[in-house]
Parts: C-alpha cells; structure tokens; sequence
C-alpha cells in the first residue's frame, strides 16, 4: 500500500485501527528515560525496537534446546532445526514466495546483496554488460556492484532522481537497453523515505532482457511485500527493521536463478560430498547459500517478528505511520529554516531535514539531551545526500508505536534545540 503525503494532518485524537497502548506495552525499552526524560525514539529507520514476544525467543531457546541445526539426531537438535525450518516457511509466506527453497537466511540485507552479487553477478555478467542502481541506494546496495565491477569491468548506471526525490521514470527507460544486465534498487528509500514503483520498474527490466534486485530493507516494516506480483528476481530484507534481531535477514529468489548460481561461500551445509579426489558436489538451495552456522536463535525469533507483524496488521501499522508522517510534516513545516528533504509524492514513515543555521550533528546531540532518538548523518547515501546539497540531514522515522503526542514532544524539542544552536 502506498500513500499520498500531502493528505491533510490528521488531528492529535486520530488513532491506528489497533489498540496502540496495549501494543506500545509489548515494548519494554519504550517506558525507559534518557537523560532523565521519558524516551521518545524515531530511529526506526536504523532499527525498530523488539516486542517482549521475540525477546522471549531467545529465552525459550537458550533455556530448552540451543542445539547446532542440521547436524544432529539428538532431540535438541532436531527440535532446534524444525524451529529454524519453521521460519523459513514464516518468510516465505510473508513475501509470499512460491517455494521455501526459495528463501535464504542471510545476516541481513548487505549480506544478501553482497550474495547475489559474488554468486549470480560473479556468473552472469561481463565487461560489455551495465547494472543500472538509483541514486536512492543505500551504499549496501551501491558498494557490492562498485566492487564487482572493478574486477569484471561492466558500467554502473544510475538512474536519477527529481527534486522532489522521486525516481527520473523516464530517465529509467531510456537507461535501460540490451547491455543492462540487472536493476538493483530498494523498495523504499532509508534517506527520503520514497516509494519506488518497483513492480513497474521490474516489467520494464524484464522487457530490456535484465533481472531486478529489490532491496526491501525499508519496505517490509511498512507495506505488504509480494514478491510474486512485484516479479523480482531476488528480493532482500533485514529482520531487525522489522521488530525482529540484529544479525539475521532474508534474500528471496527466483527457483531457475538460485539453482544456476554457484555457491559463494563455502563450508559446513553448504555441500553434499566433499573428497580430495572428486571434489565436492554442493547441496540443493536453499542450503548452497548457507555455509557454517547460522544465527539460529536469531532465525527463530525471526518468525516471532513477523507473526507479530501479522497479529497487529501491516495494513494497519502502514494507515497509522502514514497518519505519524503526515502529521510530523505539517508540525515541522511551522518551524522557520527547515527544509524536508523527500516530498515525493508516495513516501513511507520517514522525514529526513536540514535547518538553516543548524549542523544537524548538533541538532542529533542535543535532542538526544531531551530524550528523543533521531538519526542524523548521511544515512549510507551519501551520493544522494551530496546530489541534494548536503553533507547530512536529520531524520524522524516511524514505527507502529509511536504517537502523535511523541511527534508533538519531538517537534517541541526540535524548536528548543533549534533556538539553542542559532
Ligand atoms: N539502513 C538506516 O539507518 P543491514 O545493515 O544489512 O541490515 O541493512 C542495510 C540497508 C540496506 N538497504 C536499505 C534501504 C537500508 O535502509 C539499510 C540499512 C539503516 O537507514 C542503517 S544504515
């Protein structure tokens, strides 16, 4: 689902379609002070907070049956690798995915990029060849194809974006010819926090005769993914933006592409006979792309998030961030100076600025003083930031619990800091 910005403010008595206070109390970091000041925490963007639920995951596991997966016949282990399996079904579901075995567990969206980037770009792409990114990309999905192409010597092409952060669409299709290879871009962008209309993107690289990398880090906390409607070739997410841990995420890819691409690290799992006379033959996916020990605590827990995401609604969590953001651009729009960077039209939760007469450091360090977590820096976008003038901005974004009184405490703050810095 996505949204129009310039709907008008909702007023401070709207709420979510869910009960916000019963679920603000699955979130025990939420009633914690910094700096003597009830915390308000807008950096869900770098990563959310984790509900009670999945905390107790890790509890449960360690407690009953921490086991390595895969490897033993002991009940331990057996019931460890029907929990780790578990979530692989949960993904596959959430994106709704054709196949099981086309999910990956990775550490999180860069590893799952740098994957398909070392295995399929590895195999499939050549010194004539071009892999067109936005400018919207994190470096996680900039860097991986700079490394790449240096050693195979194929053209990265970016596709522009107008002032308003939206992507250059015509720029894109004139991009696109039969050198293209791959699109990689993300769903949503972490900077700007605009909706990229990927599914359109995806028929024209396929028209072009190139597959498309959906990089979904911002996109699956806030809108319904379905990978098959969108036609991605690979699409990749973090488990930590997502109300779940650190250290675990997920690639999703086509069956005919994960089963032609070589292993790209190699190990325990990941092989089916290994000799020093034969050689090694590789296991079928999705284990070929799962070399040593997973994060299996962390995988387990994985499932806890998003069936948590699933109870609450992700129609409804989208509806109400929607309701955060378009209220938080109205209430920042009174203060003298503040530039939003990223109005396009369809955005997600995320307000990115920059104040005239203000180092948006300083803004960071002093409203961190008055309890409100906010982002400031260059977010892993800096060829974005600089195209728009900036070394960095300051940036709000929005989870399922937050409120409209915590936009209001954050705008106070704001001023306050903003007056101490002029
Ligand atoms: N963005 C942010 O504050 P990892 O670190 O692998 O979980 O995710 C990387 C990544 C990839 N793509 C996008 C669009 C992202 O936003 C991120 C992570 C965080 O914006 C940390 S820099």
């Amino acid at each position: 689902m996505s949204h129009t910005v310039d709907a008008a403010a909702p007023a401070l008595s709207a709420a979510p379609a869910f009960d916000l206070a019963a679920l603000r109390d699955d979130f025990p970091i939420l009633s914690r002070e910094v700096h003597g000041k009830p915390l308000v925490y807008l950096d869900n963007a770098a990563t959310s907070q984790t509900p009670r639920q999945v905390i107790e995951v890790f509890n449960d596991y360690y407690s009953r049956y921490n086991a390595n997966i895969h490897r033993g016949l002991h009940t331990l282990a057996d019931e460890a690798t029907g929990a780790f399996e578990g979530t692989r079904e949960t993904v596959r579901a959430f994106l709704n995915a054709e196949d099981l075995r086309q999910i990956i567990f990775t550490r999180g969206t860069t590893e799952a990029i740098n994957l398909v980037a070392n295995s399929w770009g590895r195999a499939n792409l050549g010194p004539d060849d071009e892999v067109l990114v936005s400018l919207l990309e994190h470096h996680s999905n900039i860097v991986p194809w700079q490394l790449l192409s240096r050693e195979i010597g194929f053209t990265l092409k970016v596709i522009p974006v107008d002032t308003d952060g939206a992507l250059d669409m015509a720029a894109y299709r004139g991009l696109l010819n039969e050198r293209t290879k791959l699109v990689a871009v993300n769903h949503v962008s972490n900077a700007l926090g605009t909706i990229n209309p990927v599914t359109e993107m995806a028929t024209l690289a396929h028209q072009a005769g190139a597959k498309i990398l959906v990089d979904g880090a911002q996109a699956t906390p806030h809108q319904m993914v379905d990978v098959q409607a969108i036609d991605a070739d690979f699409y990749a997410f973090s488990g930590h933006k997502v109300y779940g841990p650190t250290g675990v995420g997920a690639l999703y890819g086509k069956r005919e592409l994960l089963e032609a691409m070589p292993p790209w690290q190699g190990g325990g799992e990941m092989i089916s006979t290994v000799s020093f006379t034969e050689g090694t033959t590789f296991a079928a996916i999705p284990h070929k792309f799962e070399a040593g020990t997973p994060a299996i605590a962390e995988v387990i827990a994985l499932r806890r998030a998003l069936e948590w995401v699933q109870d609450v609604g992700i129609a409804a969590i989208s509806d109400w961030e929607h309701q955060l953001l378009t209220y938080a651009t109205q209430r920042v729009r009174e203060i003298d100076g503040l530039r939003i960077l990223g109005t396009a039209p369809h955005k997600a939760g995320v307000l990115s600025f920059v104040v005239e007469g203000a180092h948006s450091q300083d803004i960071g360090l002093l409203i961190d003083q008055l309890g409100v977590a906010i982002r400031t820096g260059h977010h892993c976008a800096q060829p974005l930031l600089h195209h728009f003038g900036v070394d960095a901005t300051c940036r709000a974004s929005f989870a399922a619990y937050n409120t409209l009184e915590e936009v209001d405490t954050f705008v106070a703050a704001l001023k306050r800091v903003i007056d101490m810095v002029r």
